[in-house]
């Protein structure tokens, strides 16, 4: 070798010994990442936050290990939306993801490809709910569009295949065995691990069929709400539980009785959602299924219910197989932050859960989501992460999933990138909250859609909420939420509040520009989804 050559040659070695120690020494400060989404799982049915309803053991432990968030929300409260902002940290205009209708565009930027850039093995298993192929994933295992809960499908990079068991048990069997037997263990991971419970319409697992069958469930303040203080838009939804609610798919009546005791199903195809239901089970769950839902039909058909009667009896159905679903949640966290616990990775590993958006559990009558009222705009938000953040902590800024994907960022040493529109929660994981956001923006489109949920959008700060319905109509509504939590009562036109509201229309203008949003997008979007109903039709 020439003196030359043997120079580059010991420059080249000592180059790569440098700079491998150096992305070493940066893997070991990489915090791996575990982000737990359920679905539609109310902050009212966990009891880090309320315990009138169920006991949450599992859940509760990443709190009373970690900080609860009680002022969480969503930017858009339904669910391909809501996972588009977790993915991109923008929000639904400039993601492409606006309603359940729209298609997720694998090609932009999101903080799985950026991670996966930085180093670090990604996941995601059970509900993904884009329609596009998942990508930024090294491994990619999960349920198409909605999924079912029992012998589910999934979608592969090889195909669909059909798994045997409960939706809840097999996911978190997936995100187990990735932990355990898929993944580089040399590098840090994030392991997206998303549930499909407690979507409708509330399948238990067999196991769990039984759960309060035969308890009485405290029911909401504001079941027989009459939407009297508030406009039209929540008059019109069409998710109350009286008359929106399937007697057959949601309350698990047979659709020949449902018809027999002269009741019609709200939507015809509702019956079909039953039986489609069913038919997923073997002989013998089926023979498990009707050991508890056949005396609750033979009940039904002797002492049918009517009027108020009868919601109360389609609330204590909806809420006694929605809370057995939580059951095998919190079970199945349970196991994952057990297999931490063995395998000694519970300090450096963030362990978040949170939920796509709230829920209605029969607040204002209501099941569903949607509206900026609180139940649907908040989400539970918990987070795990021993080395940086103190056991029970309680935090009450206003922060929103739109701040994800920059605290993953954040944490793993990423710059986050200008278009994102969130920040970095990580300040908040120490306490420091200084110069935190005054106010929260929101903007639900699915409209007309399932729900009849009118589009609206609207500010919220620590105090105050100010939304605007559009579309089909022009009505604005505002909320004092220190003395109307429950949001009944409509002070838009209560001249006591015109400073407030003068100061809330500013604030509302000023962060619709700070998204980029504005009235000639909103025209723009108003042509293009006309155009997709007519060829839709
Ligand atoms: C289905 C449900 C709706 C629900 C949407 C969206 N009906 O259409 O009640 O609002 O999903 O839910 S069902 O009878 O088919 O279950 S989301 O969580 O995916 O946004
Ligand atoms: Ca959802």
């Amino acid at each position: 070798m020439k003196n030359i050559e043997y120079i580059i040659a010991i420059f080249l070695v000592l180059n790569i010994a440098c700079t491998g120690k150096k992305s070493e020494t940066k893997r070991q400060k990489q915090p791996n990442i575990i982000f737990i989404m359920s679905d539609d799982h109310a902050f009212q049915a966990i009891s880090a936050y309320d315990s009138t309803l169920i006991k949450t053991p599992n859940i509760d432990r990443i709190a009373n290990e970690g900080i609860r968030f009680d002022n969480a929300y969503v930017t858009n409260s339904i669910c391909s939306p809501s996972r588009a902002v977790v993915l991109t940290g923008k929000h639904s205009h400039l993601n492409g993801v606006r309603d359940n209708i729209d298609v997720f565009d694998g090609n932009q930027n999101t903080f799985p490809k950026m991670l996966r850039r930085a180093g670090y093995e990604t996941a995601i298993v059970g509900k993904w709910h884009l329609k596009s192929e998942p990508t930024g994933f090294d491994y990619w295992n999960v349920l198409p569009d909605q999924g079912h809960y029992y012998n589910p499908d999934f979608r592969t990079p090889n195909g669909i295949v059909q798994e045997k068991g409960y939706v809840t048990d097999i996911i978190t069997d997936k995100a187990l065995a990735w932990l355990e037997n898929k993944r580089d263990k040399n590098k840090p991971f994030m392991l997206m691990y998303h549930h499909k419970a407690l979507h409708r319409e509330w399948l238990p697992a067999l196991r769990h069929l039984a759960d309060y069958k035969s308890d009485l469930i405290k029911e909401p303040q504001s079941l027989f709400d009459d939407y009297k203080g508030r406009g039209k838009a929540a008059r019109d939804a069409e998710m109350q539980i009286g008359e929106h609610m399937g007697l057959s798919n949601d309350n698990k009546i047979a659709p020949g009785l449902v018809d027999k005791l002269g009741f019609e199903q709200f939507m015809g195809w509702y019956e079909g959602a039953y039986r489609n239901n069913l038919a997923r089970m073997t002989k013998e769950e089926r023979a498990t299924w009707e050991k508890v839902y056949g005396p609750i039909n033979r009940n039904f058909q002797e002492n049918t219910p009517n009027g108020k009667a009868l919601i109360r009896w389609k609330y204590q159905r909806y809420m006694q197989d929605y809370l057995a679903c939580v059951n095998s949640v919190d079970e199945n966290i349970g196991r994952v932050l057990e297999y931490l616990d063995e395998k000694g990775l519970v300090d450096n590993t963030i362990v978040v859960y949170t939920s796509d958006q709230g829920f209605y559990l029969g607040e204002h009558g209501w099941f569903d989501k949607r509206f900026m009222y609180e139940e649907s705009f908040r989400t539970p938000l918990l987070i795990r992460w021993p080395h940086k953040i103190k056991n029970r902590m309680v935090n009450t800024d206003l922060v929103q999933n739109l701040d994800f994907a920059e605290t993953f960022l954040d944490v793993a040493g990423v710059e986050i990138p200008g278009d994102m529109q969130g920040r970095s929660l990580s300040p908040l994981f120490e306490g420091n909250n200084e110069n935190w956001r005054d106010a929260l923006y929101y903007h639900y489109w699915e409209y007309p859609g399932i729900h009849a949920v009118k589009r609206h959008y609207g500010i919220r700060t620590d105090r105050y909420k100010l939304i605007h319905f559009y579309y089909d109509i022009d009505e604005w509504e505002l909320y004092d939420l220190e003395k109307d939590p429950e949001e009944m009562n409509n002070v838009f036109n209560d001249i006591t509040y015109e400073s407030t509201k003068q100061l809330l229309l500013k604030r509302l203008s000023e962060l619709r520009t700070q998204y980029q949003e504005s009235d000639s997008l909103n025209q723009a979007f108003f042509k293009a989804d006309l155009e997709r109903l007519k060829n839709n039709k």
